[in-house]
């Protein structure tokens, strides 16, 4: 990102208008949407938030007693992070204010750096890992990566996860003081070729947060030897600077970039959300317009009331699913698609009606028992409708297009493609439900 300030000043504005246009997507949603989109909504918020007031933040990684919170003390220059010689102390992702680093984002008064620590990566489970990296993924606009020595199989994945997000990385080797000037320019050669391809090497950066006491001897004057143990201070300055560079260079660019990323994320994840609920919702009136034409059907055994009555049933039907699907489809204009598809799969075929004909006929007197012998008819028609749905979703689908093919080539790709006896199973079981709950009504009636 080599922007001019003017460039990321354009570009920081694009971002700020993609997100408040995604959230106002987000609370236009219908109310079933925005249920599901609540956390969305919240986490779209604080990035509104972010970016306007020009908050940057700034996330450390690393194994476990790397020295991550003692990184984030020496730069902050107090003991905000607890630190401890036993691994796995830091148990929670957690942030702070870093107010001396001197840096403000250009034009925003507000702007402040926040530093977030997080456990070792180790030390966190394969699900809360992946939430981690949510977090990260969301908030970060610099990473460190930390690590005390050359990497392990953990170290690497992590960071070739981390390198996949696409945010700027700088490569920390802390506790240099640990080891002698040799085997330390080794480890920094051996570092350089692991981080190859994934970090440039001039994000890599040496440091020492908190070393460890060593000895200073003074001599008296009266010439004796006193020697005392202190700690020296920190050696950060060079990993503040090339972060103070890195937001100098990147600055506004780098938080647009990343609220800009954010909100096209959560725009995706709206239109995956509404295909998803319409698809439940469309299949749900399908399922239930087919079933109530089933149970018609079987408890009413007249087949040119079902002729008619059914195409009625099939027109409420695909009026209902043009609804879903944001269209407002007329009952004639129903009609016609539901009769488009009927000849285009020949449902309404005569030879089929011939078939119920004869057993509707014999049945118009009849009893109990062999009222439940419609139940496979009722079943045959509900399929009819079934058919017809699906194939009307498809069509609504593909905005109000048969799409690539014709009405009759995706009736008879839907007919290829749905299991007849699964459908007809459940519409059985609808049926028999039904007759059972409306016993006195209507087979009350046939019986008399
Ligand atoms: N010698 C030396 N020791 C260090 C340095 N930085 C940190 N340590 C020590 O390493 C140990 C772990 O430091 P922490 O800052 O707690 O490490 P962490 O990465 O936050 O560890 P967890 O939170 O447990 O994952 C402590 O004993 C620190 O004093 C350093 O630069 N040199
Ligand atoms: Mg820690």
């Amino acid at each position: 990102m080599n922007d001019t300030p003017s460039n990321q000043n354009l570009n920081y504005q694009d971002a700020v208008t993609a997100v408040e246009k995604t959230l106002a997507d987000l609370r236009g949603c219908p109310p079933k949407e925005r249920e599901q989109l609540q956390a969305d909504i919240a986490q779209l918020n604080e990035m509104h938030e972010k970016l306007t007031s020009g908050r940057i933040e700034i996330v450390i990684f690393g194994e476990i007693s790397t020295g991550k919170s003692a990184l984030i003390n020496a730069l902050i220059g107090r003991q905000v992070a607890e630190v401890d010689v036993q691994g796995g102390w830091t148990q929670q992702v957690w942030g702070t204010v870093w107010s001396g680093a001197g840096y403000r984002l250009p034009s925003l008064e507000k702007s402040e750096i926040v530093i977030i620590d997080t456990p070792g990566i180790n030390e966190v489970g394969g699900a809360d890992r992946a939430q981690l990296a949510e977090v990260t993924a969301r908030q970060a606009d610099l990473i460190l990566f930390v690590t005390d020595s050359d990497l392990n199989d953990t170290e690497y994945a992590a960071l070739v996860e981390l390198a996949a997000i696409q945010k700027p990385i700088l490569f920390v080797f802390n506790k240099t003081d640990l080891y002698l000037p040799d085997v330390r320019a080794t480890l920094v050669e051996t570092l350089k070729g692991r981080i190859d391809g994934l970090i440039p090497p001039n994000h890599l950066v040496l440091t020492t947060a908190d070393p460890r006491e060593i000895e200073y001897v003074t001599e008296q004057p009266d010439g004796k030897t006193q020697s005392v143990w202190k700690k020296p201070e920190p050696e950060i300055s060079e990993l503040k600077l090339l972060i103070l560079k890195t937001l100098e260079n990147e600055g506004l660019g780098l938080i647009a970039l990343n609220a800009a990323m954010y909100a096209a994320d959560k725009s995706d994840r709206i239109s995956s959300l509404r295909v998803e609920l319409r698809n439940r919702q469309a299949d749900q009136v399908i399922w239930t317009m087919a079933a109530t034409k089933a149970v018609v059907v079987a408890a009413n055994p007249i087949p040119v009331v079902d002729l008619l009555g059914g195409l009625a049933v099939d027109a409420v039907m695909i009026a209902t699913l043009s609804k879903v699907y944001g269209l407002t489809f007329t009952m004639s204009q129903a009609r016609s698609l539901a009769k488009t598809i009927s000849a285009a799969g020949g449902i309404y075929a005569l030879g089929e009606l011939a078939n119920y004909g004869a057993s509707f006929f014999k049945l118009v007197t009849g009893t109990l028992g062999t009222a439940l012998t419609l139940i496979p008819q009722g079943a045959a028609v509900g399929f009819g409708s079934y058919i017809i749905g699906k194939s009307a979703k498809h069509y609504f689908e593909h905005g109000e297009t048969w799409g690539s093919g014709s009405a009759k080539s995706v009736v008879k790709e839907i007919l290829a493609t749905t299991d007849k006896n699964s459908v007809m199973n459940h519409l059985k079981d609808e049926i028999r439900q039904k007759l059972k709950s409306n016993r006195h009504s209507k087979i009350g009636h046939s019986e008399r």
